[in-house]
Parts: C-alpha cells; sequence; structure tokens
C-alpha cells in the first residue's frame, strides 16, 4: 500500500497531461484573466470532451460550489478557501482556518459543503484535521461581502479524535434530502487495528448522516437507520469502511457512490442505487471491512449483510489509493459518452475512468483523460465536473 500522505508530500515533476488544456498556462499565475475566456468560451461548446484547465492552486484538495451559484470555491490544503468569478481568483480568500489546521500525514483541509439554502442562510461546512489530532466539522457563515466568510461565525459541529497519521477521511455532502454526510476513515494504521470499521458503536469507519443546528452541533434524524438500535450511534448511515475519503450523490438520481481506500491489495467503488424521485438510499450497509478488502477475505470473522464493491482495482495493476468521483450530469456534456457516467480515478494511476454504475457488478474504462497525482473530483453550482491534481492544476471535464 501507498500511504497517501507520503505521495501527498511528493511533488511531481512536469506533468505531461498539462497539455490536454486548450492553453498552456505560465506557472504561478493562477489569475490569468485569458485562461477564463478560454475555460468558458461558448465557441467551444460543441467541442470534443477535454481537461479544460481552471488555474493553479496551493495543493488543492477539493473544488465546491452552492446549487445555482457560477463562481467556483477551490479548498486549499493548508488551510483556505479562495473564490473564482469566472477564471479570475479573488485575491482575498473567503475562508483561512490555518491555523486550526494541522497537514501532517494525510490531514489538511479536506472539503466544504454548502447548506442547500445557503443562498438565504449563508451557511456552509469545513472538514479538517485540528492540531490536537480530532477530525473536525465546523459550520461558518458567509459575512455581508459574499465572497468572503465572517471568520467570527465559527461553530464546532462534531470533533472525532483520531490520532494516527492516515485515514482521515474527509468528504462532507449534503444528501438530496438536506441532510449532512460526512466520512470517517477507520482510525488507521493497517487492518483496522482498533475494529471500528465493524463496530456500530465506534463513529469512525463510517457514513455518517446527521442535521447540523444552526448555533452549532447537530441532531440525529429520527429516521437513521440505527437510531434505538442498543449500543449503536444513531448517527451512523453506513459501516464496513475503511477510508471513504470521496463519496457523492448523483445529483439527478440520489444514488450513493464510495471510493473506499483499499488496503495492500484492492481499491473500490461502493454503489447503491437512490430510490424514487433521485432521493438517497435508505442506509443502514455494511461495505464489509476489515473482514472484506474488495471481494477477497480479509480478517476473520463475519460482515452481516456485506455489500460488495461494484468495481475492483488491484493495486497490482498500478492502483493504489482510489479517488471516487461524480456521477456526470453536466447539461453541456448531453449527448457525450460522460453523460450519466461516473467519473473516478486513482492517486497513482493518471487514467481518469468512466463507469456505468450498476449491481451487483459496474463496468469501467479509461476515459482517455489522464490527470496526475490525482486528489479529488469536484462538482459546482451548475453540475460541471472537475478534476483535482495535489500538485496544484484544477481541470474541467467540458467540450473545447
Ligand atoms: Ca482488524
Ligand atoms: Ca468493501
Amino acid at each position: 500500500m501507498l500511504a497517501f500522505g507520503l505521495v501527498f508530500a511528493t511533488l511531481a515533476g512536469c506533468d505531461s497531461d498539462e497539455g490536454d488544456g486548450t492553453r498552456a498556462e505560465p506557472a504561478g499565475q493562477p489569475s490569468d484573466r485569458r485562461q477564463s475566456t478560454t475555460e468558458d468560451g461558448s465557441a467551444a461548446a460543441r467541442g470534443p470532451v477535454r481537461l479544460l484547465r481552471l488555474g493553479r492552486f496551493d495543493a488543492p484538495t477539493f473544488l465546491g460550489a452552492p446549487r445555482g451559484d457560477r463562481r467556483r470555491f477551490v479548498v486549499q490544503r493548508g488551510g483556505t478557501i479562495v473564490v473564482l468569478h469566472g477564471g479570475r481568483q479573488l485575491d482575498e480568500p473567503f475562508l483561512d482556518v490555518s491555523t486550526n489546521v494541522s497537514t501532517d500525514g494525510e490531514g489538511g483541509l479536506l472539503s466544504m459543503a454548502f447548506a442547500p439554502d445557503y443562498q438565504r442562510s449563508g451557511r456552509f461546512y469545513v472538514y479538517y484535521t485540528d492540531r490536537e489530532g480530532y477530525l473536525q466539522i465546523d459550520q461558518f457563515t458567509r459575512s455581508d461581502d459574499p465572497d468572503r466568510a465572517d471568520p467570527e461565525s465559527r461553530r464546532s459541529v462534531i470533533r472525532v479524535p483520531h490520532f494516527r497519521s492516515n485515514h482521515k477521511g474527509g468528504q462532507l455532502q449534503f444528501g438530496p434530502d438536506g441532510m449532512l454526510y460526512a466520512g470517517f476513515g477507520d482510525g488507521g494504521s493497517g487492518g483496522d487495528p482498533d475494529e471500528n470499521a465493524q463496530n456500530l458503536g465506534r463513529i469512525l469507519g463510517k457514513l455518517i448522516r446527521i442535521d447540523p443546528r444552526p448555533g452549532g452541533g447537530y441532531d440525529v434524524p429520527a429516521s437513521n437507520p440505527f437510531v434505538g438500535r442498543s449500543g449503536a450511534r444513531g448517527e451512523i448511515y453506513a459501516y464496513g469502511l475503511r477510508n471513504p475519503y470521496r463519496f457523492s450523490f448523483d445529483r439527478s438520481r440520489g444514488s450513493l457512490n464510495i471510493g473506499d481506500v483499499g488496503q495492500d491489495e484492492v481499491e473500490e467503488i461502493d454503489y447503491v442505487p437512490g430510490r424514487s424521485g433521485g432521493r438517497q438510499p435508505r442506509g443502514g450497509y455494511n461495505f464489509g471491512w476489515d473482514v472484506f478488502e474488495g471481494r477477497d477475505r480479509y480478517e476473520p470473522g463475519s460482515a452481516p449483510g456485506d455489500v460488495p464493491p461494484v468495481i475492483a482495482h488491484r493495486q497490482s495493476a498500478g492502483f493504489c489509493s482510489i479517488i471516487g468521483g461524480y456521477v456526470i450530469r453536466d447539461p453541456s456534456l448531453r449527448g457525450t459518452r460522460y453523460a450519466g457516467r461516473y467519473v473516478y480515478g486513482d492517486l497513482c494511476n493518471p487514467d481518469l475512468r468512466l463507469a456505468v454504475l450498476k449491481r451487483p457488478r459496474a463496468s469501467t474504462r479509461p476515459s482517455g483523460l489522464r490527470v496526475s497525482n490525482l486528489v479529488s473530483f469536484g462538482e459546482d453550482g451548475q453540475g460541471r465536473v472537475y478534476a483535482v491534481s495535489i500538485d496544484g492544476p484544477i481541470y474541467r471535464i467540458g467540450r473545447g
């Protein structure tokens, strides 16, 4: 297994993938206005699908935006979030929590999520590893300036002790139901030594589903699958996960898609179809770790109701840390082979892959697009999808 943190710390040299963008961009000029013309140019709207370079950032880990908003927000590992208007990056960050953030191991500021009612409430959430060894989710509120958060508005939502350097989780997503979902790794090291992932009494190795309170903290929705079960944490939505570093909901059909980073052999994608009306699955799933790694038996024991992955890639084939992505619902990609496909990748294997998700097994193939040191995907307010490299560049998957 290749540790995520080691790769984070290893900046690759010149990246030939950058030639896939429509323009070469001088290094260190992320706010080059000409890029916005290129990246958003309507003249290119009917061209082939390619990687359109958005810019270069400081160890970016995620990209997001409020629903319907035309801006893009880039999360940077050290603790800042920057705003782009068109292709132009504003000088002042939207938020700077770098004094709270630790970048040890696989840590850092790892993602953000905007409340579904963000236009009215101004509330958003960030996920980071703090300097005391905790996984921390905070709520902040926009200031009177729409391009700046109010740094004084911080409210802690949840704080989870996690004292090893790896398997920090890191994803926040609002579901189709308006609830906040977060992914926590199993506690780190290897082989889940604390046996967290199969233990419903612990919150590590899980996806959780919570309803944040405006004043801080959260409520557990009564509809959560383990509410009322003796010895189980009511927050848990799914379990048996090793490091669900990236997961998403299909914004059209509500399906749950998880990239669960493997141990020494297998990287996997987990998939549960949504319900009618684009609603998310009910929850309660056991994705098998650490009784199973992919479809392989890993440790003795039982994993009741194990839901095996729909895609498994062996590390012997060049995979090391799978990076879950999104089902592409970008209207500008209608009629292309990207529409309705799930895009995902891997930190070590530069091929971005496209899958038709279905149970029990999905079909998958390389897209032809390649990004080195892929660390995340992102989806903006229009449903456009991006690939993020920890080396700095972010690309939109678009026509140009
Ligand atoms: Ca174990
Ligand atoms: Ca699994």
